[in-house]
């Protein structure tokens, strides 16, 4: 009885565990209006600690971002695009 509830903790946890796998956020950033500053609120993104990949659509004025949901929030994506001049917020609709 003890053993098998054990188990089931057990085969529970690497799930548990790996709830830190990576999650992806759309940003608009709605300030964008060259290029370059696609490029600057690229690296502010890259930049914080959690980021795994930082994706801009230049024509869409948004931002999609990989991180880690165990590190950071989106909170403190908006913020760092916000300091890097580019005040953002998330998406309201996901991408199809
Ligand atoms: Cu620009």
């Amino acid at each position: 009885m003890i053993r098998k509830t054990l188990i089931a903790v057990l085969l529970s946890l690497p799930l548990a565990a790996l709830g830190v796998s990576p999650q992806t956020v759309v940003l608009d950033v709605q300030k964008m209006t060259c290029a370059l500053c696609s490029v600057t609120v690229r690296k502010a993104l890259e930049k914080v600690p959690g980021v795994s990949a930082a994706k801009i659509d230049y024509d869409k004025k948004t931002a999609t971002v990989k991180f880690d949901a165990e590190k950071i929030s989106p909170a403190v994506l908006i913020k760092a695009t916000t300091e890097a001049g580019f005040p953002s917020r998330t998406h309201s609709t996901p991408k199809p």
